[in-house]
């Protein structure tokens, strides 16, 4: 079993699994239930209202015609998706059409529509759906099943003729399964995911410096080797455990999800990451890399950050390469192969004689010249195969073939250069469309970077740019989020990343400018998320999480309550039982006697659309703040790290700036003894971030394991207190520091709390601070 995401703080696992949150929509409707204003996403680029309303209920059937595989495809996958749902499943009759006097839904083709397009009328006869393509099919299903949809019992849905098709043709995903790898039932499932919001390209990131994970028949050591690495969350320090982490997947695996996708009009472009990410390779093939002699062998990083082995430039390594490609092409049908490119920092290329010699054979000046070189050889294989080259904006450069593809991550910026250049591009612009950004500041969060992109954030990106003629805006093919996957160790993790925010990308792929916003996408959102529930998807809720803000007086604390769409109802209790659709509606700031429990959760209308957040009022409440409610020191590489638990452990995962371990607790008053508890962890500095490793402070230790330093008035003053290590690097875990007293001082003042180590490794990390009497 995989740990959920469902970090539950406070006092008592609250609604554990999203299912949950909508345990009473299907009670809700008994008769007929009327459907609410259409409820979308991605929204339909025109709807026109019709009269009176079509009623589906367990009687309806679905007619498709005779041999035609598509629609009999569309017709059973709405048909599966509604028995997933926990709905009736509709029966799919094919064949002759005259003569049946049950209410029918109805797929059919119809000439002169695009290949992705498709009409939807209803009236109160029937539903017909109808399209050209089988794409065009398939989402007429899928929004067929969205008008049916949470709600239980019949459903009236009202009359209605949609004319729908997307604005971009790509519509995608990254899912980095190198850095930590997912089953093929998890690859699967996501592909349905993305299809339920008509999402249509995968990008599958297979390889990098810590795992290569695709079988290659002519070179097996790629996977065995190269799939298995020291697990990452290792402290390099320790004696590396006996079980290694990774896997990879068969060619069968991937024929077999390959097809799935297929059938869900969902096309996987995989990447083959060159010259740099290429550490796997290298630890498998050491003759793929840039010769250095005096070096150890290169094994599977277990480190994270930009690696500096590129593969070298020989004719043997690019006949390698091309055989792997010959793989990849026979596995994948995508008409693009992604070939990385990004982040290939050139050092082993300048400082090696054997590069430097094959450049001056080519006439090769620089470094970037020679990547693009590699692009260039790269480029002309693919599409002596007839397919097209795609790459990071890294590739970029003069000289590049009009041909390849350009995913800009680099903000907008590259896809506008390459747009103007005439190169089709894909928008995937850091941060607001990379997933391994957190969501909220709340500590229910999943372990990520510590910068917040919300949901508002990915929905409000604009992926129009109006400074780029049309030619050029026809090169723009679409957007793309990416899953990178260094701080998601789960399945249920990367869920928690993608959704709902992949449902936003959806949006903006799909609709057009005036169809999208951003009050009506949260309202369609509210049924979206009972869909999720019925088909037990582990989203996250971090729009509609309840946030809260305590602030102690002599008897009773002032509790502020808020969520970060600033929609809904948040209801409250104060019994000590979870909030439910009728308990008291949260309206301004409360004055709660200390010692109660307060509950609290978002609704919309009678749904409850959070987890249920819980705090008990009392003194320790007050005293103790996590990493989370305390400010960085810095904004160097912010992280939300998971430790290895202890008793003192919160559960929840750390915040900290790996770049300076270092947290400010405000305005404590010195005027009365004082005495500080804290509970730390120590993490594996596992970070590979080349010279600025040199700017981090350390060796300012002085006892072997270092100490936890408290200043008083800025980290630069002398500390007050230092308290040794030695203890909580022996248990490895959160580990609760022996309390110390602060020297008394009028009025209040700024605690600063930082590491000094030794060393880089370990990184240390705070977990939470109480100051009591
Ligand atoms: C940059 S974006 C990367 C990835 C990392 C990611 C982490 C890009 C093409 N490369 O290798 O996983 O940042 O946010």
């Amino acid at each position: 079993m995989q740990h959920g995401p469902w970090i539950v703080r406070g006092l008592r696992a609250a609604g554990t699994t999203a299912a949950l949150f909508f345990a009473g929509l299907s009670a809700l409707a008994r008769d007929i239930h009327p459907a609410p204003p259409a409820s979308v996403i991605p929204n339909p680029n025109a709807v026109v209202p019709g009269r009176g309303s079509f009623t589906f209920d367990s009687a309806t059937i679905v007619r498709i015609p005779a041999h035609d595989p598509g629609a009999r495809s569309a017709a059973d996958y709405f048909a599966d998706l509604m028995g997933r749902s926990k709905r009736p499943t509709p029966i799919v009759s094919g064949g002759a059409i005259t003569g049946q006097a049950r209410p029918a839904i109805t797929f059919h083709r119809r000439a002169g529509l695009g290949p992705e397009a498709y009409w939807l009328e209803v009236t109160p006869q029937g539903i017909i759906v109808s399209a050209t393509g089988g794409a065009g099919l398939f989402y007429g299903a899928v929004t067929l099943w969205q008008l049916l949809t949470p709600a239980g019992g019949s459903v009236a849905v009202p009359a209605q003729i949609i004319r729908d098709a997307p604005a971009y043709p790509w519509r995608g995903l990254m899912l980095d399964s190198a850095r930590h790898f997912q089953s093929a039932a998890f690859v699967r499932s996501l592909i349905d995911e993305m299809a339920m919001h008509k999402m249509n390209v995968l990008h599958w990131h297979l390889t990098d410096d810590q795992g290569w994970r695709l079988e290659i028949r002519k070179y097996p050591r790629l996977t065995a080797i190269g799939a298995w690495r020291t697990p990452a969350t290792f402290s390099p320090r320790e004696q590396p455990p006996a079980d290694s982490y990774g896997g990879f997947y068969t060619q069968s695996e991937v024929r077999g999800i390959v097809a799935y996708a297929a059938n869900r009009h969902v096309r996987i472009v995989p990447e083959i990451d060159m010259p740099g990410h290429a550490q796997a390779a290298i630890a498998a093939y050491p003759e793929l890399g840039v010769p250095a002699p005096d070096r150890a062998p290169l094994a599977v990083s277990a480190k994270w950050g930009v690696h500096s082995h590129l593969f070298n430039l020989e004719p043997a390594t690019f006949a390698f390469l091309e055989d792997v490609l010959d793989e990849v092409m026979e596995l994948f049908p995508s008409n693009c192969i992604h070939i990385g490119g990004d982040e290939a920092v050139k050092n082993e290329w300048q400082e090696s004689a054997t590069v430097q010699a094959r450049a001056r054979a080519l006439g090769i000046k620089d470094a970037d010249a020679l990547q693009a070189h590699f692009t260039r050889e790269i480029g002309r294989y693919l599409t002596a195969h007839g397919r097209r080259l795609i790459g990071w904006d890294e590739i970029l450069r003069p000289g590049l073939s009009k041909d390849a593809i350009v995913m800009s991550w680099h903000g907008a910026a590259g896809a506008h250069a390459a747009a103007a250049r005439g190169n089709d591009t894909i928008l995937s612009p850091w941060p607001k469309f990379y997933f391994d950004n957190r969501q909220s500041s709340l500590a229910t969060e999943a372990p990520g970077r510590l910068h917040i992109v919300s949901l508002e954030d990915v929905y409000r990106f604009e992926p129009r740019d109006p400074t780029l003629d049309q030619t050029a805006a026809r090169h723009v093919l679409g957007i793309q989020a990416n899953l990178w996957t260094e701080h998601m160790q789960t399945d249920d993790r990367v869920r928690w990343m993608a959704w709902p925010r992949a449902a936003a990308i959806a949006e903006l792929g799909w609709s057009v400018p005036a169809r999208r916003n951003w009050p009506d996408f949260l309202r369609r959102l509210v049924p979206m998320l009972g869909r999720y529930s019925a088909l037990d998807l582990a989203f996250a809720d971090s729009v509609f999480a309840v946030a809260a803000q305590v602030s102690p007086g002599i008897d009773h604390a002032t509790v502020t309550l808020s969520n970060q769409a600033s929609s809904g109802e948040i209801r409250y209790s104060l019994d000590g039982r979870d909030p439910v659709s009728n308990s008291t509606p949260y309206a301004e700031p409360l004055n709660v006697p200390l010692g109660t429990e307060i509950r609290a959760a978002t609704f919309v209308q009678s749904v409850r659309v959070s987890q249920v957040w819980a705090r008990r009022l009392d003194d320790s409440a007050f005293a103790r703040r996590d990493s989370h409610d305390l400010e960085l020191c810095s904004n160097g590489i912010g992280l939300l790290l998971e430790p290895a638990k202890g008793s003192a452990s919160r559960g929840a995962p750390l915040a900290v700036d790996i770049m300076n371990p270092c947290w400010i607790y405000r305005g404590v008053d010195l005027d009365r003894p004082r005495s500080v508890t804290a509970a730390v962890a120590p993490l594996p500095f596992n970070y590979e971030i080349g010279a600025d490793a040199a700017k981090i402070r350390v060796g300012d230790a002085r006892t072997a394991e270092g100490e936890l330093e408290i200043h008083v008035d800025g980290c630069d003053t002398a500390a007050v207190a230092a308290l040794p290590l030695a203890s909580a690097a022996a248990h490895g875990e959160v580990t609760r520091l022996p309390p110390v007293s602060l020297p008394r001082r009028p009025g209040r003042h700024d605690l600063c709390v930082r590491f000094a180590r030794p060393r880089l490794d370990p990184l240390w990390a705070l977990d939470w601070l109480e100051v009591g009497e």
